[in-house]
């Protein structure tokens, strides 16, 4: 039977209930947990598509997250302050209007972002050869760090995906590099300045790599690059400047995400998480966390809590161009949030699962062999042993679906 229009939303809640299983919004703003601008204003619009949600304000985001129990807003400059208005009277007003949005739903600000892709000046890339893009460049980052200290952030995030081309050979690449980390310079000699003005710790400036677009080739592609990049003594303040790693950036050139955030945290630069999912080798499709690969969002993040990461997790993907408005906010958000804490606490049953714990502890006793230079006996000392990698890989299942408590299912 048909199920008519203004029926609709009744059966969402109706079946939303049913699924149960939801967090109250307090026990939600106990994990550092942001919202973007961008992603509640998401109209299911791509270059193929036209957008399926009526246009919404960043007052009407900020009410809902703060309802839900998302305690962080973050934004690009440009998501609600017009381009034409930065650094001018207009984004003073707006960004008052967010202050008090803010404050009316609890809601604290977390980012902010410089937005170097949309706008036709950045038609070039943010470090194109022309000394006045590069200028505005500047003028954008360190206007980006003044709102940022206003509204209270505490990490500013660049995302450098025009950094690149389309043809080949016309761009020098270490020129690009050079003065792409002039912008980065800029934006913290000034966050220095401004910091001490405001009496507060500097920002914590982020970069976040994604391999395959907006630019058909990109410069710095992966977070690894952007380790490299840091560490390539072209930036005067390298200790101020670390990573977003976006979970799905990292698939979709095929890496393994949690090794990515691995040599991220070793290199003690893992300052800022996007967190959403998606496709090996596929476009950023930015699906809500968890819907697609759950057993591996379960081992990252039995390694962030190893490692004791406690930066944020943003929630940068894009609620699906199939559900409605009132989904958005009746679904989508709560229920990505919900299953990214369902995963953290996971996450701390298999930290202290004894059957792993006893399982990796053994692996690393080893099978003690009286000679370690002789391979053969090393290798038969160990034999027995390594069979528990895959016992630990089932008990992570197991603890992921629940049959470490006894869930079982009859034939
Ligand atoms: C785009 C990025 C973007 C950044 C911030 O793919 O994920 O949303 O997170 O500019
Ligand atoms: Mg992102
Ligand atoms: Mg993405």
């Amino acid at each position: 039977m048909p199920i008519p229009e203004n029926q609709q939303q009744a059966l969402v809640s109706r079946l939303m209930s049913a699924c149960g299983g939801a967090y109250s919004p307090e026990t939600r703003r106990k994990y550092y947990i942001t919202g973007p601008q961008w992603a509640g204003a998401y109209q299911g619009q791509a270059l193929f598509h036209a957008p399926t949600r009526p246009e919404i304000g960043y007052a009407d985001i900020i009410r809902h997250y703060g309802k839900i129990g998302i305690g962080y807003w973050c934004t690009h400059d440009t998501d609600v302050i017009p381009t034409e208005a930065l650094a001018k009277d207009g984004q003073a007003e707006i960004v008052a209007g967010i202050k008090k949005a803010l404050a009316e739903n609890n809601v604290k600000f977390s980012m902010v972002t410089t937005e170097t892709f949309h706008h036709a000046v950045w038609a070039g890339g943010p470090a194109a050869e022309a000394p006045e893009v590069r200028e505005y460049a500047k003028f954008r980052v360190r206007n980006t760090v003044d709102i940022g200290h206003e509204l209270g952030a505490n990490f500013a995030v660049y995302w450098p995906g025009s950094l690149g081309y389309y043809v080949q050979g016309a761009i020098d690449e270490l020129d690009s590099l050079r003065w792409y980390a002039d912008a980065l310079n800029a934006a913290c000699d000034r966050d220095i300045e401004t910091a001490a003005k405001y009496k507060r710790a500097t920002l914590k400036h982020c970069l976040e790599a994604k391999p395959f677009e907006p630019q058909a080739e990109i410069l710095l592609p992966t977070s690894d690059a952007m380790l490299a990049f840091i560490a390539s003594g072209l930036l005067t303040h390298p200790e101020m400047v670390g990573l977003n790693p976006e979970y799905l950036h990292e698939l979709m050139w095929g890496a393994a995400p949690r090794a990515s955030l691995a040599r991220a945290l070793t290199a003690g630069k893992l300052f800022h998480f996007d967190i959403n999912d998606g496709y090996r080798l596929k476009h950023d499709v930015d699906i809500g966390v968890g819907l697609v690969n759950p057993l591996d969002w379960l081992n990252v993040l039995v390694l962030l809590r190893s490692h004791g990461y406690n930066g944020p997790f943003n929630l940068d993907y894009k609620p699906p161009r199939t559900t409605s408005a009132f989904g958005v906010f009746e679904v989508s958000f709560p229920t990505a949030v919900d299953r990214f804490i369902t995963l953290w606490e996971m996450a701390g049953e298999v930290l202290s699962d004894p059957i792993i714990k006893e399982a990796t502890d053994a692996l690393k006793a080893g099978g003690g062999a009286a000679n370690p230079h002789d391979a053969e006996a090393v290798t038969k000392a160990n034999r027995e042993l390594l069979t528990l990698h895959e016992l630990i890989a089932h008990r992570l299942v197991q603890i992921l679906i629940g049959a470490h408590r006894g869930r079982v299912f009859s034939a």
